[in-house]
């Protein structure tokens, strides 16, 4: 009998050793809507990294700030609330000036540049995320930043007290200087404030007018191309180092990808939502001359503002991304 209980324990030692790490389940909160490219890219790199890791690891997306609303997703995963999830990086630039790098006026217009500027950025972030206990996975673009109105707009004057939706410092920045009233809305809110009149324009992307449908309250979209502000997906530290190698390999490919297909994505969503805009009746087209220098002065006075509050580590990526040119 004891030989019997001592051969049935090691079988079933040997069996746990056989076994596969038991499958986690990772929640991954999104901010944004699921129809939006940011949306879709996290949901292929979460299929991805579950048909990878053979289950080990199963990622599922929560979009549209259903799961925690876009200002509290960094929290929560620092925290260990939930082990991954996207945010907008500059949305943090009230904690720190460098995680503005990205929504300096007229600094990085295109794709290209945005890319530039990214490289010249990043280790200075993913510094900053390690310090928070977060490990960067991946981060894509949006479109170029244009400006929506509801009434047409030809100049800085004309702005005076229109009441302005911004969604982190630089943009409510942007809307004191040019004498506007901004209120900070999620993306994910944007078509409620609209319709109600808590707003009547934006600094944004094509893509998030489209996916937003705001054309139903607002009639002007002008293709400033102010910046390009990126999003990130970012896992927690402690979670990310008990994940194994093998694992790793296979996330940080699958993150490679969509930082490929992401950026794809938004290049091609560029035009076409643009397109969209108009469809849904909008004006779309270049500011006039004067509302575009008015607004170049603005962004210098801007830039000089975020260098001063970044620093040398600020400097130090300007000068980076310009020697890069
Ligand atoms: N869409 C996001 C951030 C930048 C963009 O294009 C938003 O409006 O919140």
């Amino acid at each position: 009998m004891k030989k019997l209980t001592s051969l049935l324990a090691a079988t079933a030692l040997t069996a746990a050793a056989a076994a596969p790490a038991m499958a986690e389940k990772w929640d991954m909160p999104m901010a944004y809507s699921a129809s939006n490219f940011h949306s879709a890219t996290g949901a292929e790199f979460a299929k991805c990294v579950t048909t990878g890791t053979g289950g080990d690891i199963e990622i599922v997306t929560h979009p549209s700030g259903s799961l925690f609303k876009g200002a509290d997703i960094k929290r929560a995963i620092q925290t260990g609330q939930a082990p991954i999830g996207e945010r907008l990086l500059s949305g943090h630039q009230n904690e720190n000036a460098l995680f503005g790098f990205d929504s300096i006026p007229f600094l990085a217009t295109s794709f290209d540049d945005s890319n530039k500027l990214w490289e010249a950025a990043k280790p200075s972030i993913e510094k900053l995320l390690a310090e928070q206990n977060l490990t960067l996975l991946y981060a894509v673009p949006w479109p170029p930043q244009g400006l929506y109105f509801k009434d047409e707009v030809n100049s800085v004057a004309d702005m005076e007290g229109i009441k302005f939706r911004s969604y982190n410092n630089a943009t409510s920045r942007l809307a004191e200087l040019t004498g506007m009233l901004p209120v900070t809305i999620e993306a994910a809110e944007i078509s409620q404030a609209f319709a109600t009149g808590v707003a009547d324009s934006m600094v944004s992307s094509g893509s998030t007018g489209y996916d937003r449908k705001v054309w139903e309250s607002l009639n002007y979209f002008y293709e400033v191309d102010a910046w390009l502000p990126r999003n990130y997906v970012m896992v927690n530290s402690d979670v990310w180092a008990g994940v194994s190698d093998a694992n790793k390999n296979v996330i940080k490919g699958c993150a490679e990808l969509a930082e490929y297909a992401g950026n794809w994505r938004a290049k091609e969503y560029t035009g076409f939502t643009l397109q969209g805009l108009r469809d849904g009746g909008m004006t779309v087209g270049p500011a006039s001359e004067q509302m575009t220098n008015e607004l170049k002065e603005i962004g210098v006075i801007m830039t000089n503002e975020w260098l001063e509050a970044a620093g040398d580590e600020g400097k130090a990526i300007v000068d980076a991304f310009n020697s890069s040119q």
